[in-house]
């Protein structure tokens, strides 16, 4: 790389005019959602310009403003790369310094979508209801400190509520996390919320709001130094804050916007459609369920990435053995869709070289990610008397992990909301059958239902000692074997 490469700013002196606030400006969204913005506006206008906000820590914005908010994305397919340099964000703030400012820009007039990317954990909900968790140490802040939220739920319903006061049309809530029904969940938080706080609100925010459901899609790795690095070598300019994505995308949303008003999204591929729930169920089981399966057993047997996972024969036949006899069973394609193929097409983006999505980051919230991952799945397949193994092994692989030690002794850096709690249970419990009872006892991740289903239980605790004494790879072998 040159000795100081110069800076990458904005190479156009026109930038769009915002009508989007989004919570939670990850890599995600920015390699996902906002691409998708920028080409609607390209294509068919709009003043449809992204504030992006993140929620506590400062590094987005600090990497993003010194360039002019415009960053790199870096398409990585298996043989080439194609770059872009994206311009739709054009500022971004940071809630936990400046609530007023955030607040401010969601009750301007000139917004008229909020959309969201603030991970599983962020909508202080419980992961096996969920409902909002009224202990939530966010929201007993939120409902003590109103004009000083902390919370993506705090913020959205205090932004309504100036909304409202200021007799303007509420914003549109655009949910984009890998959650169930997504949309009609978020409605649900925010209602409560509200409702706490003034019921006239929750009626207006009720009657007038919309809270499309959504299912995204697109495989983003956590961008590394060594990516900015490489692209610094590439083009000569330094991009703190680039993408790396893979070449796939899709965007399914529910077609209920605030007086329809929306970018032209359809233009540019994106599907609009009265039922998301099919496409929804589809990607959270087929990828996400497949996805967690993988992270914690191929952390376990020693897969850095998700590509060298699944180029272990033994994962390969594991993964297709899940999709094929515990998942596709488990599901009502959406129309046209063929269940086959689209995980065929999945097995080849989880093989991509050039993706290097490591396990231990996929791995990552799994308290928030388990029960619409994998746990719906199984329950459906007990009660149909179809077979749960591979996701029950899962479960199992997700139990040894949070106890923190792996199979060669070595710490674990587990991160999770409940990390300390998984822990303390899994250090306090005698033996193998203890630590998963003792696990299971987790109401916000394990329903009591299931938690008391011998025919969930019997096979968990096999698992986990078998994991115990056989290690990870052995175990997926005698699941597709
Ligand atoms: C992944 C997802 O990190 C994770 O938990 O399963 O981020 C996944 O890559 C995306 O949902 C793909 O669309």
């Amino acid at each position: 790389m040159p000795a100081n490469p110069p800076r990458l700013s904005s190479p156009l002196g026109e930038r769009p005019r915002p009508g989007i606030v989004h919570l939670g400006l990850g890599a995600f969204f920015r390699a996902h959602g906002a691409l998708y913005i920028e080409e609607a506006m390209r294509q068919s206008g709009g003043d449809w310009g992204i504030i992006g906000v993140s929620l506590v820590r400062p590094a987005q914005r600090d990497a993003l403003a010194p360039q002019d908010f415009v960053y790199t994305a870096v398409e990585l397919g298996p043989e080439d790369q194609t770059r872009r340099v994206v311009e739709i964000v054009r500022d971004v703030l940071v809630a936990r310094e400046e609530p007023e400012a955030v607040l401010a820009a969601m009750s301007d007039a000139a917004i008229r979508i909020v959309s969201l990317t603030v991970t599983e954990k962020g909508y202080c909900h419980e992961p096996a209801t969920g409902g909002l968790n009224r202990d939530h140490p966010d929201i007993v802040h939120d409902l003590q400190n109103p004009d000083e939220p902390r919370s993506a739920p705090g913020f959205l319903v205090r932004a309504l509520a100036r909304r409202r006061q200021a007799g303007l049309r509420p914003f549109t809530v655009l949910c984009c996390d890998n959650l169930p029904d997504n949309g009609r969940m978020l409605r649900g938080i925010v209602l409560e919320l509200a409702e706490l706080i003034d019921p006239a609100l929750r009626s207006w925010i009720a009657e007038e709001g919309a809270f499309p459901s959504t299912m995204v899609d697109r495989i983003v790795p956590a961008t590394k130094d060594e990516d900015i690095k490489r692209l610094a070598e590439e083009t000569g300019m330094l991009d703190l804050s680039p993408v790396m994505h893979e070449p796939f995308r899709q965007w399914v949303i529910e077609d209920n916007f605030v007086d329809g008003d929306r970018p032209d999204l359809e233009a540019v591929g994106v599907e609009i459609v009265k039922d998301v729930a099919p496409f929804e169920h589809m990607k959270l089981r087929c990828l996400n369920g497949t996805h967690s399966s993988l992270a914690y057993l191929g952390y376990l047997a020693g897969h850095e990435t998700i590509a060298e996972t699944v180029a272990d024969p033994v994962f390969a036949d594991f993964v297709t053995h899940l999709w094929q006899q515990e998942i596709i069973p488990s599901l009502t394609p959406p129309e046209g869709v063929d269940l086959t193929a689209y995980t065929q097409a999945l097995f080849t983006r989880y093989a991509n070289p050039a993706i290097r999505h490591r396990t231990g980051q996929i791995a990552m919230d799994g308290s928030q990610k388990l029960p619409q991952r994998v746990l719906g799945t199984i329950s459906e397949n007990i009660e149909a008397r179809r077979p749960s193994a591979g996701l029950i092994l899962a479960v199992a692989a997700w139990m040894r992990y949070v106890g923190g030690i792996d199979e060669k002794g070595a710490a674990i850096d587990v991160r999770d909301p409940l990390a300390d709690r998984l822990k303390q249970l899994s250090d306090g419990a005698d033996g193998p059958d203890a630590k998963v009872e003792a696990l299971l006892s987790v109401r916000e991740i394990f329903p009591a239902t299931l938690a008391a289903d011998t025919r969930f239980t019997g096979p968990l605790k096999e698992a986990y000692a078998a994991l115990i004494n056989d290690g990870a790879r052995k175990c997926a072998e005698g699941i597709a074997g």
